[in-house]
């Protein structure tokens, strides 16, 4: 297992790939649960609560998430190919962070509920109704596949400040 580097917004190639859509992966296989595990271990080393591949420069429809909460049993999550097949009308705001955004945390209104799709660690398939974290988690995700972070929910000059936000702490470091 590696830790590997975590694409940022504020160097030009690494956005140029976090705009990128991935795309679905043809079968569950070694090298995939090796992405899967490198993916895992640099998400805790972080740390963080869920990582997309894409993010690791990987451009595949893969994600990880663990959710425990700290002095818990850690609980880690793979979701290969995620579709989303329903999501509530329900809205719900949450403060959200991005580890290719670092330091930079802002509300942002989903659906409260999803229902989704997808293959486990083993190439199982799997449904699934999401709420709560876990719902807010995975949409954010899985807008990382399409290419979307989640200062584009924001209003520009949120975006932009955010953006101006993670250049000046980078230059200070
Ligand atoms: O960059 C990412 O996609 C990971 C991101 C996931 C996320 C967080 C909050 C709302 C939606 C999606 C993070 O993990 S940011 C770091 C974070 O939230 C955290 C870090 C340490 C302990 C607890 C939370
Ligand atoms: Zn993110």
């Amino acid at each position: 297992m590696a830790i590997r580097r975590i694409l940022t917004v504020d160097n030009s190639a690494d956005l140029a790939i976090l705009k990128q859509v991935s795309k679905d992966v043809p079968a569950v296989d070694d090298a995939l649960r090796a992405l899967m595990d490198d993916m895992l271990e640099t998400m805790y080393d972080a740390p963080g609560i869920g990582l997309a591949a894409v993010q690791v420069g990987e451009l595949v429809n893969v994600i990880v998430m663990d959710l425990a909460r700290e002095g818990e049993e850690p609980a880690p999550r793979y979701f290969v190919n995620p579709k989303i097949t329903w999501e509530s009308e329900e809205l719900f705001s949450y403060e959200e962070g991005c580890l290719s955004v670092p330091e930079v945390y802002d509300a942002v209104e989903r659906p409260a509920r999803v229902k989704l799709t997808y293959l486990d660690y083993n190439g199982q398939p799997v449904e699934e109704e999401a709420e709560g974290l876990f719902a807010v988690c995975i949409q954010h995700e899985m807008d990382h596949l399409k290419g979307v972070l989640f200062i584009d929910h924001l209003s520009r000059l949120k975006r932009d400040r955010a953006i101006t936000k993670v250049k000046k702490a980078r230059r200070a470091a």
